[in-house]
């Protein structure tokens, strides 16, 4: 690799910056600089090149154009050896830039002052510096380019030893750089976006380093005294149809509503409703009226305020029989026009017409552990059939009982951990969701079932994670219970499924777990 000859200087801070040009000019490297970083150097006695007279071009408009030239992007971005590219630079007497030292307009430290001005804040946007670092570490192959003041020294080292970098060090450098130059973009779009707010609503923070477009203005969080915003392009997934603005608990809860029913996509008329994204009581039938009649047997208290899903069109009978409660949201595929202009009546009720699956694109978990801190996983997108399950006990399931655990294992999916769900093979019977017990959610299914006025007299008990004792099962099949789907996976298993044979239980163990915390 040939010497480095000439390096670019153009910095803000010029902390450290004298040490690494002393070494460069040792090592006879051109320095070119623009005003500032040219007149700090200068004034230490070393000999600069001023950037407007390499350029033949005066820095100009307050200093927002003084490195925008092609003399200097030519010079960074051409491919060495490139015949075409080495045409062009001799043509228009581009000589090659091989080394590029920049640090940025100190925006974030300017815009973190109490009383920024907006003008302040604009003014301190850096577009030359961050085309320079990009145009640098695009070529990386043949530039060296320094971001960070933390890299002079070795930048410096190496150039005494060798006269230039290794490509180990240029790669990650560039690498470097793209980082820095992505999270000052990220800092001035949370900037701007609070800044060109009316109401008080939270920017997405800088420290996250996301770059997410703002989607929606909320009115609040979680609660009246939260702040809160909706981010990125949700936006496509539903069509709002009818109803005042979804709030924040509204869009948590329908996205879990649309999580749910997507398990049922192409399945019979199937409808969940849903309270604190929970579902709180799931039918399916020969049509969607016959689908509510079972989700709202379940449990008739908790839908008042609810969120509603139907995985097909929604029809007037169905309508008909949801507009007798209040509900927060209906999604559906579509809403057939009598039921629309039925729902529509109803002035606090959102309708939303589903455009997209959220599920579609794989979807990122993302949950918050501290002010600069989050949490990412995949979404539980598992899908367990018929042949994943492995039969444990004596007796086997009946068909009607494996179409049931079926029915109930794509269902306590969605409920928070622990979470037991009862079922028969299209209904669901009792929920116990988000105990700290796994017994006591068990119990709590079975005393909604009662209040209800449902039996569970042959149904299925389903289970989002392992019984870890006997006690669980034998309290189901005591309740009625007459099959079990659960993980499996406890130390304890043997004495759970030797419980379950003595009782004649079918029990079938799935292989996953769906803690949902
Ligand atoms: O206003 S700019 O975006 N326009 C430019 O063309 C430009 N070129 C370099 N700011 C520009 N810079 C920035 O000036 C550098 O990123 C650096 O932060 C600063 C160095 O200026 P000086 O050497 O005059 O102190």
């Amino acid at each position: 690799m040939a010497k480095i000859q000439r390096a670019l200087l153009s910095v803000s801070d010029k902390t450290g910056l004298l040490p690494l040009a002393q070494a460069l000019a040792q090592a006879g490297v051109q320095l070119i600089s623009t005003g500032g970083t040219a007149k700090s150097l200068r004034d230490s006695g070393l000999q600069v090149t001023d950037l407007s007279t390499y350029t033949g071009f005066p820095e100009m408009m307050d200093g927002r154009v003084k490195t925008l030239h092609p003399k200097i992007h030519g010079g960074l971005l051409y491919i060495r050896g490139n015949a075409t590219h080495e045409a062009a630079a001799q043509t228009h007497q581009i000589p090659p830039i091989d080394l590029v030292v920049v640090n940025l307009y100190p925006f974030e430290q300017t815009v973190a002052k109490p009383d920024v001005s907006l003008h302040e804040a604009i003014e301190n946007i850096d577009i030359g510096g961050p085309s320079m670092l990009r145009s640098a570490a695009k070529n990386h192959e043949s530039v060296t380019v320094i971001v960070d003041p933390a890299d002079y020294e070795v930048v410096a080292s190496q150039i005494t030893e060798a006269g230039n970098t290794t490509l180990e060090l240029r790669r990650k450098l560039a690498a470097k750089v793209f980082a820095r130059t992505a999270a000052y973009d990220g800092a001035i779009a949370a900037h701007l976006a609070k800044a060109f707010e009316t109401s008080n609503r939270p920017a997405l923070p800088a420290s996250l380093n996301i770059q997410s477009p703002l989607a929606q203005p909320l009115r609040y969080g979680e609660n009246p005294h939260q702040t809160a915003a909706l981010y990125g392009d949700f936006n496509k997934y539903f069509q709002q149809l009818h109803g005042k603005e979804l709030s924040y608990n509204n869009i948590l809860d329908l996205t879990a509503a649309a999580s749910l029913i997507t398990e049922f996509n192409g399945d019979k008329p199937t409808l969940a409703i849903l309270k604190h994204t929970n579902p709180c009581g799931m039918g399916q039938g020969a049509n969607l009226r016959e689908a509510w009649e079972k989700a709202y047997a379940t449990d008739k208290q908790a839908p008042f305020g609810g969120i509603i899903a139907v995985n097909q069109p929604l029809d007037l009978l169905c309508a008909e029989a949801i507009v007798e409660i209040f509900s927060e949201v209906i999604i559906a595929p579509d809403f057939h026009p009598d039921a629309l202009a039925l729902l529509q009546k109803k002035k606090n009720l959102r309708l939303l017409k589903v455009l997209k699956n959220v599920l579609s694109a794989k979807p990122w978990d993302i949950r918050s552990v501290g002010a600069d801190s989050f949490l990412l996983q995949e979404r539980d997108l598992k899908i367990t059939t018929a042949a994943d399950l492995k039969v444990v006990t004596k007796r086997q399931p009946t068909e009607a009982e494996l179409q049931a655990m079926l029915f109930g294992w794509r269902v306590v999916k969605h409920v928070k951990s622990n979470a037991i769900v009862y079922v028969a093979a299209d209904r669901t019977l009792g929920i116990g969701a988000g105990q700290m017990s796994r017994v006591d959610s068990s119990r709590i299914a079975v005393w909604k079932a009662g209040e209800a006025g449902l039996s569970l007299k042959g149904s299925i008990i389903c289970s989002d994670a392992f019984f870890p004792f006997a006690d669980g099962l034998i309290a189901a099949a005591e309740a009625g219970a007459t099959a079990a789907i659960q993980p499996g996976g406890s130390v304890r298993d043997a004495e759970v499924i030797a419980a379950a044979d003595q009782r004649n239980l079918a029990m079938a163990f799935t292989g996953t777990r769906h803690f949902r915390h």
